[in-house]
Order: C-alpha cells, then sequence, then structure tokens
C-alpha cells in the first residue's frame, strides 16, 4: 500500500496509518521516500496506454510518498476495501477515498489489486531487509 504525493502533502499520513491499525492489520514495513520517473514507469507499466498516464506519473513524483507493507487475514481485499473506489465521487463514505479525497488523480492511496501484483509491488520498494 501506498500514501500518495497529496495525502502526505495534507498531513493524511496519521490518519491513514490509524485506520489500518484499527483494522488489525500489521505494518511489516514502511518508509517515506521520492519515486522517480523510472519507479513511476514500472509501478503503474499495466497504465502506460490510458490517456492519463502522463499525469499519473507526474503526479506520483510530485512529491514524497509513504511506501508500505501491510499484513493480516485477506490483506489485499481488505486494504481495497479500506481505501474505496478509484474514483473518490464514487468512494463509499467510511473508505480512505471516501472520506479523504475528491480528486480522480489525487486520490490518497495506492493498493496492490491482488497478491501476484503485492509481491510485485513490495519487491519493486523493498529489500527483504526492509522486511520485519
Ligand atoms: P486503483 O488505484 O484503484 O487500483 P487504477 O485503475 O489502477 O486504480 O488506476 C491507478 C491510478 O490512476 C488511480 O488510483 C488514479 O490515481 C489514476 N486514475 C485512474 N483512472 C483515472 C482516470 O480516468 N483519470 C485520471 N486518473 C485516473
Ligand atoms: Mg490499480
Amino acid at each position: 500500500m501506498m500514501i500518495k504525493p497529496d495525502g502526505v502533502r495534507r498531513g493524511l499520513v496519521g490518519e491513514i496509518v490509524q485506520r489500518l491499525e484499527a483494522k488489525g492489520l500489521t505494518l511489516k514495513a514502511m518508509k517515506l521516500m521520492h519515486i522517480d520517473t523510472d519507479l513511476a514507469g514500472q509501478h503503474y507499466r499495466e497504465h502506460r496506454d490510458k490517456p492519463f498516464y502522463g499525469e499519473l506519473i507526474q503526479f506520483i513524483t510530485s512529491g514524497p510518498v509513504v511506501a508500505m507493507v501491510v499484513q493480516g487475514r485477506e490483506a489485499t481485499s481488505v486494504v481495497r476495501l479500506l481505501m474505496g473506489a478509484t474514483d473518490p465521487a464514487k468512494a463509499a463514505p467510511g473508505t480512505i477515498r471516501g472520506d479523504l479525497a475528491l480528486d480522480l488523480t489525487q486520490n490518497v492511496v495506492h493498493g496492490s489489486d491482488s497478491p501476484e501484483s503485492a509481491a510485485s509491488e513490495i519487491q519493486l520498494y523493498f529489500t527483504s531487509e526492509e522486511l520485519v
């Protein structure tokens, strides 16, 4: 999971981590970091042909993010439920995007969409020594 640059800029790190911990998920790794264009391209390679790709890369590299590994029962799908729909205008109240975002690009959080993509995204952002 990741808190995107808008979430860090707006001071929402504590609020978002609080929600993950309150749900019962466990933090296995967490770091504040800058994503460069190369890493952004790898992260969002599935979207490279989408019309919003350029805007997405510009946004995700626009400031520090908080990259996290969270563990727990059904963690990938639970995190997606806590995040809410991709478009914050359609995300249910009570979800992170439903409560804390309105813009479609600047939607506060990223979450892996399957255990397989979680595994490859964890490798993209963390060394094995960084996982507790
Ligand atoms: P997800 O983040 O909920 O998995 P994806 O479809 O994987 O959603 O899209 C990745 C990110 O690209 C979204 O979180 C959002 O920031 C951005 N995005 C998705 N669709 C659009 C769009 O139609 N216009 C602008 N940005 C978009
Ligand atoms: Mg996605």
